[in-house]
């Protein structure tokens, strides 16, 4: 199976980027996110939570995230493989999904870490805040607080993956297309790898 986790800061490029990706290589795109603004357009409980968090921009809790992982990779044991986006955020969410990998005899191929400076994603995101209508892009102290929870709590997990020779950086700062066409070089190399 083919395992890519796409990493970076908030703003980064990580959604754009893996909405290009599965037009592609035929591979289920989980966005932790997504799945979360689902729950609260659902108006379920766990929704209501995260809610009440991602509106601060802190990260919803590890139990609450790897849980929605472990039911979508049971959903989908036939997968050719999965983009994880947004995913893991946390080095325990890390350790969690590479065991939840090993249950299904498969592992992470490896991540690309998307490199973008604070001032850039700042820009991007209150951009983007002035149509998605999403809460978390509506200030920029908000977004700053994003930002710094990367900084403190998931930034660590590039060195989670750098520990097992499977951490790629590229720069997130450019022309989308330009950007995608080197994601996706890496990930050929991903699979020529796998099929050797
Ligand atoms: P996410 O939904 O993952 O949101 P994000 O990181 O803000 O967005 P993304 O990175 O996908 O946006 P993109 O760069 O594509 O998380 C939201 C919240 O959910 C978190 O704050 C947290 O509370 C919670 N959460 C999610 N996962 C969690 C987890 N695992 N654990 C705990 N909590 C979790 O796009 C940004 C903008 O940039 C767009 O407008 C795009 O058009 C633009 N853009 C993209 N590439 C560009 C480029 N090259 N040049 C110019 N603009 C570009």
């Amino acid at each position: 199976m083919l395992n890519i986790v796409l990493f970076g800061p908030p703003g980064a490029g990580k959604g754009t980027q893996s909405q290009k990706l599965i037009d592609t290589y035929s591979l289920i795109h989980l966005s932790t996110g997504d799945l979360l603004r689902s729950e609260i357009a659902a108006g379920t409980e766990l929704g209501l939570r995260a809610k009440t968090l991602m509106d601060q921009g802190i990260l919803v809790p590890d139990e609450v995230v790897i849980g929605m992982i472990d039911t979508k990779l049971k959903e989908n044991r036939n997968a050719a493989g999965f983009i994880f986006d947004g995913f893991p955020r946390t080095v325990k969410q890390a350790e969690s999904l590479d065991s939840l990998l090993d249950q299904n005899n498969t592992a992470i191929s490896g991540m690309i870490a998307l490199e973008v400076n604070e001032e850039e994603l700042t820009k991007r995101l209150l951009l983007r805040g002035q149509t998605s209508g999403r809460p978390d892009d509506q200030n920029e102290e908000l977004v700053r607080k994003r930002v710094q929870e990367y900084n403190t709590k998931t930034a660590p997990v590039a060195g989670y993956y750098a520990n097992q020779g499977k951490y790629h950086a590229i720069n997130g700062i450019g022309e989308i297309e330009e950007i995608f066409t080197e994601i996706c070089e890496i990930i050929d190399s991903y699979a020529t790898q796998l099929n050797a």
